[in-house]
């Protein structure tokens, strides 16, 4: 009921309650405004490739479309932004895996810990260019009223606690605010550890009240959300890169006229590797300024921690194909190629070098 009540609040705030079937807002002379929801504050990487959408699409357009962007808490949570894009009240909104997980249960592929290179710019490429891994989520994404637009990502998940994690006993007991995706509390139920969800605006509280003991998220966000203040350890097992993905209302994307949907196409290409640099400028930066600002420890696992870990991931790779069936199976077995082949390729390099 709450849910619902914000979620009213919202198209009541957007003035779209009773009249918007996705095809955005018509202004005069042709003119027309899309709404672009995200999930993070300004400031952070969501902001940065939304204020650049939004740039690139204005004057493209030579003013006809104009976006308006909707950051966190304006509108909602993940879920509730994700439901408005359903319903066609928001046009495009940033949607983390994280959340969408118990939406599109394939998604949680990128959930899934030590899946991905040790390397981010070969995520990069299998994001930016797998034809496979773009159509099956694609499928899944419009099965849930969504269009699948890009998966980007934002930077290495790492862990902040109020104690050292090392290895996977380092959990036990450790309660650990994760997004809500059913896969990502197996992940770290898998590791002993004692996770839960909330929402990413309650984490900051709850870690001050010590409601919980530890929450995981990229750099960027651990220091413009404060976490930092509120934890002792800054751990990076690099065992998961944060991906985002970018989806649109479908009656609203198929709608549009074919130079508008190739003017979106167009911009969002050049978005994946625009996002790139940024998120590990700013991973950078504000790493500085949270060891610059704090005494936190910061804590790189070793080869041999990692592996544990690893180890101790791997069965939940079953739970993600129980999940998210025979597309999910054909997603984990596209990326593992894709990620194998990429390594392989990188190894004959650095031999013949
Ligand atoms: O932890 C979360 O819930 C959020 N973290 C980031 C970095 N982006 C959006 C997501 O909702």
């Amino acid at each position: 009921m709450q849910r619902f009540l914000t979620t009213l609040t919202a198209l009541l705030a957007l003035g779209l309650a009773a009249c918007d079937n996705g095809g955005g807002g018509r202004g005069g002379a042709g003119t027309q405004t899309w709404k672009f929801a995200i999930e993070e504050i300004d400031g952070s990487v969501q902001d940065a490739y939304a204020e650049r959408f939004k740039q690139l699409i204005e004057t493209r357009s030579r003013g006809r479309i104009k976006v308006e962007i909707y950051p966190y808490g304006t509108l909602g949570t993940s879920a509730q932004i994700t439901e408005l894009t359903q319903s066609g009240a928001v046009q495009f909104t940033m949607a983390s895996p994280g959340h969408l997980g118990s939406v599109v249960p394939e998604v949680q592929i990128f959930s899934i810990h030590f899946l991905f290179a040790e390397d981010e710019s070969v995520n990069h490429r299998i994001l930016g260019g797998n034809p496979r891994l773009r159509e099956l989520l694609d499928a899944a994404y419009r099965e849930r009223q969504l269009v699948f637009l890009d998966a980007f990502q934002e930077g290495w998940m790492a862990w902040t606690a109020n104690q050292p994690i090392r290895r996977p006993a380092d959990f036990a007991g450790v309660k650990i605010r994760v997004m809500n995706s059913p896969l990502l509390l197996k992940a770290y139920e898998a590791y002993g550890a004692n996770p839960t969800t909330m929402a990413y605006s309650e984490i900051y509280s709850a870690l001050q009240l010590n409601m919980i003991d530890a929450q995981v998220n990229p750099v960027f966000a651990i220091e413009e959300m404060s976490f930092y203040e509120v934890q002792d350890y800054l751990i990076f097992p690099r065992h998961l890169p944060f991906i985002a993905t970018l989806t649109a209302n479908p009656a609203f994307y198929d709608g549009l006229p074919d130079a508008d949907r190739k003017l979106v196409d167009e911009v969002i290409h050049e978005l994946h590797g625009y996002i790139f640099g940024v998120q590990r400028r700013l991973n950078s930066k504000r790493l500085d300024v949270i060891t610059g600002n704090s005494d936190i420890q910061v804590i790189e696992l070793t080869a041999e921690d990692r592996a544990a870990f690893r180890a101790a991931a791997l069965p939940v790779r079953e739970a993600y194909v129980g999940m998210a069936g025979e597309r999910g199976r054909q997603l984990l077995e596209t990326i593992s190629a894709a990620v194998a082949q990429a390594e392989a390729a990188g190894r004959r390099d650095a031999a013949a070098e």
